[in-house]
């Protein structure tokens, strides 16, 4: 298959070159420099990268964590507490990722009026120094900083910070800001903070969360290595900077979650910064969810046993599919990762290696067909691939549904969902294929016959909306495609061209009150169903808790919605049906 040429994929006669934006970004690098931190100066090390590679030799497993909350005073303890709890139980915690609200990365000067989540808001260069000090641990500012039009100076607050491993390229490709969605500000403003990123003294990481980007889209395991190989491409071999990888949210099979790490050895990936857990497995109760953290986290720490490439294991709190994890639940989880390492070693043993590694072969071929093929495809579309600002923007403009089609190392069958065979296949289709027929077992389908419904998402998380679509493809119901991160004006006016009988939206970030209420302004009259993450921290509150909004939302008129299986029952009310 080929692409488009650039004429419709870059049709601005007048986009920035990529190196006149790395020249801007490397002249910042006379007044921001990577600043003191308790971290490098706790290792007596000069950046994380070098901290890194001592471990990798020494045979030592790092351990991330996750935190952010929207007070930040509670951030600072957290930074503090956490590092402490775990030690004072004999675990260290290497790094955490710092969470911050997606309104973050909207500029300073425009902030106020954008959109919050439920994420961390530091006000200036002083919030992130403080917060990033607060213990020995390495600050990684791995969400909402690069990609988005307040990249260069979140970045530069970073350094100022003393953070060496910045991000997130994988959410340059997929998160959508609502209101500032200019994707030629959004990669001007990245590359412009890549030169300088990469103008630094000391090596600065650059940070992708894969699952961020498109391996959360892509069918098969070896597209998400080949982004791993284009990215590379482009931040060490236009830019100049090291890049690490992320991976984990959804590799729920732990052969090849391992199948993966070795792969992405194979290819010299490394050091990456964090396997992250495997949250999509998180479905049940705090007992269940044990389950998941001990299947993935004993193949990641084996992994690292037996062919470290720097990557930081992550024990997520098992409280996390129900919501933010709290500061005791966090320092649980990293004392169990903690102990856990101990029995990596032994448990490691037991693993036959031949299929892994058998596996780890398919996805390197994979992954080097579809690079190879991409930049091939993209040079024969007119896209200059030796520049950092086009090649991002391409890859963006494209996404990951046509990268994998056109560019894919499967064989091409239509009747598959990604459009080829995947060489490995991805879980998430599968496990989604599993919900669908749990939420349908024993529910009466009959009745929905020439119902239509506009089907969206108002974020990026957009499994929900792919298990809705597949439910109600099942039974018959015409599936309308509303999007993903649609803005509540957009859903509107797409209502109005296609008149369906109901609209079923799907929403996560802490926002369901106020999109529903956005739509109903915008004019939407028909039935509302809406599910997912059904909450939002109260406006003018500074706790860092969300509350449960879906009591409103039946008020204001919703169909709301707690588990997949209510669908079918509610569109047969609504059809007039039982
Ligand atoms: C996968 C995931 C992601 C993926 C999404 C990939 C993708 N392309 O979809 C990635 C890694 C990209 C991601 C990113 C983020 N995530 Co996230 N993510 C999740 C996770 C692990 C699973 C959510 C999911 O898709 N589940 C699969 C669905 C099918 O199952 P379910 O959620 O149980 O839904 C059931 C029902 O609700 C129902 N349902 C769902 N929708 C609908 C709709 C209708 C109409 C109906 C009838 C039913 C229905 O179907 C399911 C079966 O019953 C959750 C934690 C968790 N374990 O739940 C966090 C979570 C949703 N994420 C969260 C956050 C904060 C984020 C980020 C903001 C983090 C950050 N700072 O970067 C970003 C989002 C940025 C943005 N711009 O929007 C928070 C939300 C917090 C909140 N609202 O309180 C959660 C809860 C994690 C947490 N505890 O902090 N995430």
């Amino acid at each position: 298959m080929t692409l488009a040429p650039t004429a419709r994929l870059l049709p601005e006669a007048d986009l920035p070159r990529g190196a006149d934006l790395l020249a801007e970004g490397r002249a910042l690098a006379r007044d921001w420099t990577v600043g003191p931190s308790a971290f490098l100066a706790h290792v007596g090390a000069v950046s994380e990268h070098g901290f890194k590679r001592a471990q990798i030799q020494a045979g030592a497993v790092m351990q991330h964590a996750q935190i952010g909350y929207r007070d930040f005073a509670k951030s600072c303890r957290a930074y503090h507490d956490i590092w402490d709890g775990a030690a004072r139980q004999g675990a260290r915690v290497d790094r955490y990722g710092l969470c911050l609200d997606w309104s973050m990365a909207v500029p300073l000067a425009k902030r106020a009026g954008a959109q919050r989540g439920t994420g961390m808001i530091l006000r200036g260069v002083e919030d992130f120094v403080a917060l990033a000090n607060a213990a020995p641990v390495a600050p990684h500012f791995g969400d909402f900083v690069l990609g988005f039009p307040a990249a260069l100076e979140n970045t530069q607050a970073a350094l100022a910070a003393g953070s060496t491993a910045i991000g997130n390229l994988g959410q340059y490709f997929t998160f959508r800001v609502p209101g500032h969605d200019d994707d030629i500000v959004a990669t001007a403003q990245t590359v412009r903070a890549l030169g300088l990123i990469a103008a630094q003294a000391v090596p600065v990481i650059v940070h992708s969360n894969l699952d961020d980007g498109f391996a959360a889209q892509f069918t098969d395991l070896a597209s998400c290595l080949g982004m791993v190989l284009l990215e590379t491409h482009i931040i060490t071999g236009l830019v100049g900077a090291p890049v690490g990888h992320c991976y984990g949210h959804h590799f729920s099979d732990p052969v090849a979650r391992l199948a993966f790490q070795r792969a992405m050895a194979e290819v010299g990936a490394a050091p990456g910064t964090v396997i992250y857990g495997n949250t999509t497995g998180y479905r049940g109760t705090a007992a269940a969810n044990f389950a998941s953290l001990s299947s993935y986290l004993l193949a990641d720490a084996a992994g690292q046993v037996l062919r470290p490439t720097g990557h930081a294991i992550n024990a997520v709190p098992v409280s996390e599919n129900d919501r933010i994890p709290e500061v005791d639940e966090v320092i649980e989880a990293q004392v169990f990762a903690g102990r856990l390492k101990d029995f990596a070693g032994p448990w490691a043993g037991m693993i036959d290696l031949a299929p892994v590694d058998a596996m780890a072969a398919r996805i390197v071929a994979g992954g080097r067909a579809f690079c190879a093929a991409a930049l091939r495809g993209l040079a024969e579309a007119g896209v200059d691939t030796g520049d950092a600002f086009q090649m991002l923007l391409a890859l963006r403009r494209l996404g990951a549904r046509r990268l994998e089609a056109a560019f894919g190392a499967g064989v091409p069958d239509p009747a598959a969902a990604g459009g080829r065979v995947p060489v490995v296949a991805a879980s998430i289709l599968s496990e989604l294929a599993e919900m669908a027929d749990h939420a349908l077992a024993g529910v009466d389908v009959a009745g929905l016959d020439g119902l239509r419904v506009l089907v969206a998402t108002s974020d990026v998380h957009e499994h929900g909306k792919m298990l809705v679509d597949e439910i109600l493809r099942r039974v018959g119901v015409t599936v309308l495609d509303g999007g993903v991160s649609t803005e509540a004006a957009r859903l509107a006016e797409q209502v109005r061209a296609v008149r369906p009988d109901a609209v079923a939206i799907s929403t996560y970030n802490g926002v369901a009150l106020e999109y529903y209420q956005a739509l109903r302004a915008a004019g939407v009259a028909c039935p509302v169903l809406i599910g997912g993450r059904l909450n939002q921290i109260p406006e003018g509150s500074n706790t860092s808790l969300p509350v449960d909004v879906g009591g409103r939302l039946a008020q204001a008129g919703a169909v709301v919605c707690r588990e997949a299986a209510e669908l079918v029952p509610a569109l047969r009310r609504l059809a007039g049906g039982a």
